[in-house]
């Protein structure tokens, strides 16, 4: 399944509130939209760049994967990135059949209630990477 555009570039960072005014100044834009995804333990902050989003990611307690992984990259940085598809489950299956180690079998909810799922880095050159679906 071909993806249509990048959705999303995830970026973490330990506090939303010190990197938001960056963003706002290179992007040009205001932030739109900030929400806490309590499955994943995160707090996230949108930009629009065209029809892609740089979402930024603060983690919400130690046990938060974006925790684990600032404490290993301590100034923050790209986390991964998200393709657009238009059948969520249908691409991770096509992954699968192709031998890609999948995190997530089927979709779950991600911020702005996309249907999300991940692939491991270890089977994706090292690119933790994210297919996700607009809700219907
Ligand atoms: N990009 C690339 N590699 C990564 C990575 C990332 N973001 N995060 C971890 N890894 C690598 C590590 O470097 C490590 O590699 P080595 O074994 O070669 O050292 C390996 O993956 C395992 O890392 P770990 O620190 O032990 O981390 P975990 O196994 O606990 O978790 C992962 C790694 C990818 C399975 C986990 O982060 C995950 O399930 N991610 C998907 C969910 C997610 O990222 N949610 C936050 C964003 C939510 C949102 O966008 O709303």
């Amino acid at each position: 399944m071909q993806p249509s555009y990048i959705e999303h570039i995830g970026i973490a960072v330990s506090k939303l509130d010190e990197v938001i005014p960056y963003y706002e100044q290179i992007l040009g834009t205001k932030c739109y939209s900030i929400e806490e995804v309590a499955d994943q333990k995160v707090r996230t902050a949108f930009f629009k760049v065209g029809q892609t989003k740089i979402e930024l990611l603060e983690p919400t307690c130690p046990e938060s994967t974006i925790a684990k992984w600032l404490e290993k990259n301590p100034r923050g940085g790209v986390h991964h990135i998200a393709f657009n598809v238009d059948d969520v489950q249908a691409a991770l299956t096509e992954c699968e059949e192709n031998g890609i180690q999948l995190i997530d079998k089927t979709p779950r909810k991600g911020a702005e209630n996309l249907n999300i799922g991940f692939l491991h880095p270890k089977s994706t050159h090292g690119v933790l990477t994210e297919q996700c679906e607009q809700p219907k």
